[in-house]
């Protein structure tokens, strides 16, 4: 008998730890290990520190926890420009935040972070972008082809030209309320390939048909980490096919969007369901839905750690999504 190729195989990268901790950043910040730590919201603390992000999202619980990627080893970090990163253990994250008012729109705001983005990755070891989160304001505005959303998709391809060849990364992509319409991009990448996921109850975003947008979006359903033991799940909703299911139906979506959840973990080969170590975020349209949705994801995901964020999803009809962590 052959023996199996995992015992020749070098040890890959653990996945970044992803927790949700009611700490203040100086402290998580001094931890070795820390990658990169988030605040949400108005309300957040500050920090200098290029690991630290404010994420243009409001929490709808309170105190609201501060969101901590965590690796093995000791992590160094620095600015380029815009652009803010770290790295440590195989591991790289980065992120832009990036002023309209400056770069002229969404379109040309996307097309800049992704260009800067793809070139500094580019210069890096950590080359494999896995997963990016895109936050923009107002992202329903707008009709039909010039929606703001479908904007933003023609810049990001345009930004990404041509790095993206093999495949897209997993992706988040929501509307946020700030007051300045900052578009954030972050991202992260690892010096190994992982692996794309698609949902086969969905088309895949990247071959959704015209009546979505001039470019469609430039995103995987779901990635698994390149050591196997993690699964980055994109923004998730109440599409089956191409089409939105269940307008107007807050329940009958956080049912669809479970759903197809399941069929993303089923597809990776993973066990069904999630646990306390699978932290999630719902992005909740209106503000009077999020009780209803905390109610349901606590009956049916009992356990299990998530934010409640306040964000609009990138078709109107949609009242939730969520994103999160399988490990
Ligand atoms: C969907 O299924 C919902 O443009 O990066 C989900 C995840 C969605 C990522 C993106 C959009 C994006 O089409 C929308």
């Amino acid at each position: 008998m052959v023996q199996g190729c995992e015992n020749v195989r070098p040890a890959l990268h653990r996945a970044p730890q992803v927790s949700y901790r009611w700490v203040d950043p100086e402290t998580v910040l001094q931890e070795a290990g820390t990658l990169a730590v988030f605040g949400f919201g108005t309300g957040a603390p500050r920090s200098a520190d290029p690991r630290w992000l404010n994420v243009d999202l409001e929490d709808f619980d309170a105190p609201t926890p501060l969101e901590i990627w965590q690796v093995d080893g000791p992590v160094t970090h620095g600015r380029v420009g815009e652009l803010q990163w770290s790295s440590g253990d195989g591991w790289l994250f980065a992120a832009i935040t990036a002023d309209e008012n400056t770069h002229g729109g969404p379109s040309a705001t996307a097309a800049t972070a992704y260009a800067q983005l793809c070139e500094f990755v580019a210069s890096r070891r950590e080359r494999h972008v896995l997963r990016i989160w895109n936050y923009l304001a107002d992202i329903n505005q707008g009709e039909g082809d010039v929606e703001r959303y479908k904007q933003f998709c023609e810049g990001r391809a345009e930004g990404m030209g041509s790095f993206f060849a093999e495949g897209f990364p997993a992706a988040t992509a929501i509307g946020h309320h700030a007051s300045a319409p900052r578009l954030q991009v972050y991202l992260l990448a690892c010096d190994e390939p992982g692996g794309r996921v698609e949902n086969p109850r969905q088309v895949s975003a990247w071959r959704y048909p015209r009546q979505y947008g001039r470019t469609p979006p430039s995103f995987a359903r779901a990635m698994t980490l390149p050591g196997e033991d993690a699964l980055a799940i994109s923004g998730t909703a109440a599409v089956v096919g191409h089409a939105s299911a269940h307008e107007d139906d807050l329940l009958a979506q956080l049912d669809e969007t479970l759903v197809n959840l399941e069929a993303l973990l089923a597809s990776a080969n993973m066990p069904a369901g999630f646990d306390t170590q699978s932290p999630l975020k719902a992005y909740v349209r209106h503000p009077t839905d999020a009780p209803v949705v905390r109610d349901f994801l606590q009956r049916r995901l009992p356990g299990v750690p998530v934010l409640l964020l306040h964000g609009d999803i990138c078709r109107s009809e949609l009242l939730v999504e969520i994103d999160g962590w399988r490990y």
